[in-house]
């Protein structure tokens, strides 16, 4: 199965989102299978918004994210990237649509309360970014056949 990683943001955790967004993700049927509450500290989000150091928000986005702590987790599913960005919503919250978390959750572009790997490749980095291997859990789950068919369950192995 795939994984990806997705960060409750500092500004969901100030305002009490936390467990919305975690159970969407639990209801949809994706794994937990890491999570992690930490500050980020300023070598890991350099390297994790590298794309973005040049531009003129760099600052207010790195203050934003260091204001609090924010969760990681790591999510495993079937094509679990793709089906997290679409669950996520595009980056400027007021244009996200209803029923993604940004459309949900945020009227910002910036506070946008989470962020998920937009690559099954960035996800790889960005998982080994957050997370120690031994922080990572493979577990069986019970209900494995109920949220999935029998031929998708051979193909998504
Ligand atoms: P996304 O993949 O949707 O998280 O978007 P980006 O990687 O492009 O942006 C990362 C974060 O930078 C966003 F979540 C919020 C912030 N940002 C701004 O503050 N202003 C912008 O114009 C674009 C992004």
């Amino acid at each position: 199965m795939e994984r990806t990683l997705i960060l409750i943001k500092p500004n969901a955790i100030q305002r009490g989102l936390m467990g919305d967004i975690i159970t969407r993700f639990e209801r949809k049927g994706l794994r937990i299978v890491g999570m992690k509450m930490m500050y980020f500290a300023d070598d890991i989000l350099n390297e994790h918004y590298a794309h973005l150091v040049e531009r003129p928000f760099f600052p207010y986005l790195k203050a934003s994210m260091q204001v609090a702590p924010l969760v990681a987790c790591c999510l495993e599913g079937a094509e679990a990237v793709e089906t997290v960005r679409l669950m996520v919503g595009v980056t400027n919250s007021r244009k996200a649509l209803p029923g993604t978390i940004r459309g949900d959750f945020s009227m910002s572009g910036e506070q946008n309360v989470v962020h998920a790997s937009d690559s099954v490749e960035n996800a790889l980095v960005e998982i080994k970014r957050f997370f120690k291997e031994e922080e990572l859990f493979d577990y069986e789950s019970a209900v494995t056949k109920f949220e999935y068919g029998g031929e998708e369950s051979l193909k998504f192995k």
